[in-house]
């Protein structure tokens, strides 16, 4: 049923999911329209950070079935995995998805399939279907002809872990909601290519409430691991060994405090529910709060240990002090800076006027946006003799490994449990 794939976005899943289908013999053509990226993966590379991916899209481009442009062109089925970010105020910004509707509707054809995997709002596919009816009088679309529409539209979200993608995409179930039956009977087929995991039908609008009940279940569980560290900081009770023993309890499982909640997704998607339902996502709300307010909690604590030192080293001033903030990225083992609350904690602490001393195993250099003469990349072995304060941000594995020489440390601000 379908020979020829488009993929509209080609970026962290938009990419990896266009191999799969190559890998699995089908022609695909990816449209971005970043030039850079399209030109990385024609020529076999990858503009993303991802295991298993560049070999994929490496055998993908060189074997002919991947392409990547940046105008789109006739396909059978088209996916859009485009950015779904909020502005200002928490509102979604639905207007890639506008775009990536308005460049495909001039090239469908009778009998196309088109699904969105973005992560969105409820009624988003909805919209989808609007623009691309309004862009194509001369077709029908499901709103108007139902299981007979020209066009059949679907809502597939991806649920894929950074780091695991390729092999979640394969493995994990998926959920499949289509605007008619037919549309969800035909995203079946076409996922089929290359998803080992069950395809799950359902209608649009609840697949799209899927997705962000995903990741709002997450962000509210990681809100009450947050909020305890905060209790029992306060209790002086250990909050780690305290979550040890009530997940021996057979039916609680309570999940790790951290220095906050990062990442694109956890983060975001939370508000798109409270946005559609303001008086009755309470719960979600304030769970979003309470992970947001984390990190400005973990940067007084900071503050306290630079006062403390201060008040040890009479006649020293704050740009004596040298404070070493430990992980960079928003979560352990990976090199993804963009939107870590270690990075947020990390920038304030530099803002004090202290010398930081950042230490990020997975990346050469540090971004532009930490660029300021008193922060500096540093190495574990040096902070650990030169550094007054440690402050522990993220987990990663090279820490774990050298926890007795932090632990020996005599002044560590653990905000992700390292100690423990
Ligand atoms: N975190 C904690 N404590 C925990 C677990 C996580 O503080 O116990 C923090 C992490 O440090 C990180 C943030 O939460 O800052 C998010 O990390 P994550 O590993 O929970 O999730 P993501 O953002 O990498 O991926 C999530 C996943 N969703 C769920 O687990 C429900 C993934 O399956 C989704 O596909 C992805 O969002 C997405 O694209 O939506």
């Amino acid at each position: 049923m379908f020979k020829t794939i488009s993929m509209i976005g080609l970026g962290y899943i938009g990419l990896p999911t266009a191999t799969l289908f190559a890998s699995r013999k089908k022609k695909v053509i990816g449209v971005d329209i970043n030039q850079h990226a399209v030109d990385t993966i024609n020529q076999g590379k990858i503009h993303i950070v991802e295991p298993e991916l560049d070999m994929l899209v490496h055998s993908a481009v060189t074997e002919g079935y991947l392409r990547a442009t940046t105008q789109p062109e006739p396909a059978d089925a088209f996916l859009i995995a485009v950015p779904t970010p909020f502005t200002d105020g928490h509102k979604p910004d639905l207007s890639y998805i506008e775009a990536a509707a308005k460049a495909i509707a001039p090239v469908l054809v009778k009998g196309n399939l088109v699904t969105l995997e973005s992560t969105s709002p409820v009624g988003t596919t909805e919209k989808l279907a609007d623009w691309l009816a309004a862009a194509r009088p001369d077709l029908s679309f499901p709103q108007q002809a139902g299981e007979e529409a020209d066009i059949q539209i679907a809502y597939c979200p991806e649920r894929v872990l950074p780091g695991k993608v390729v092999h979640e995409l394969v493995a994990n179930d998926r959920v499949i909601g289509g605007m008619t039956n037919k549309a969800a009977e035909m995203a079946c087929a076409l996922y089929k290519t290359f998803v080992e995991g069950a395809l799950v039908q359902t209608n649009a609008r609840t697949a799209e409430m899927c997705k962000l009940t995903e990741n709002s279940f997450r962000d509210v569980n990681i809100a009450f691991a947050n909020e305890l560290s905060m209790i029992c900081d306060k209790l002086d009770i250990d909050v780690w060994e305290l979550i040890r023993l009530a997940n021996r309890h057979p039916r609680v499982n309570i999940l790790q405090p951290g220095a906050g909640v990062g990442g694109h997704c956890i983060a975001v998607d939370p508000w798109f529910i409270v946005d559609t339902t303001p008086n009755e996502a309470r719960l979600i709300r304030t769970a979003r709060e309470v992970n947001d307010y984390k990190p400005e909690w973990v940067l007084e604590k900071v503050k306290a240990a630079i006062a403390d030192c201060l008040a040890q080293k009479p006649g020293s001033t704050m740009a004596d002090i040298k404070l070493a903030c430990l992980g960079l990225a928003f979560k352990p083992d990976i090199d993804d800076l963009r939107e870590s609350p270690a990075v947020e904690i990390t920038q304030h602490i530099a803002q004090l006027g202290c010398q930081v001393l950042a230490v990020e195993p997975n990346i050469e250099t540090l971004p532009q946006k930490l660029g300021r003469p008193n922060l500096v990349l540093s190495s574990l072995s040096d902070v650990l003799s030169t550094a007054d304060v440690l402050c522990v941000l993220v987990k990663h594995r090279e820490f774990v490994e050298e926890l007795a020489n932090i632990q020996a440390h005599p002044d560590v601000i653990d905000a992700v449990g390292l100690l423990a």
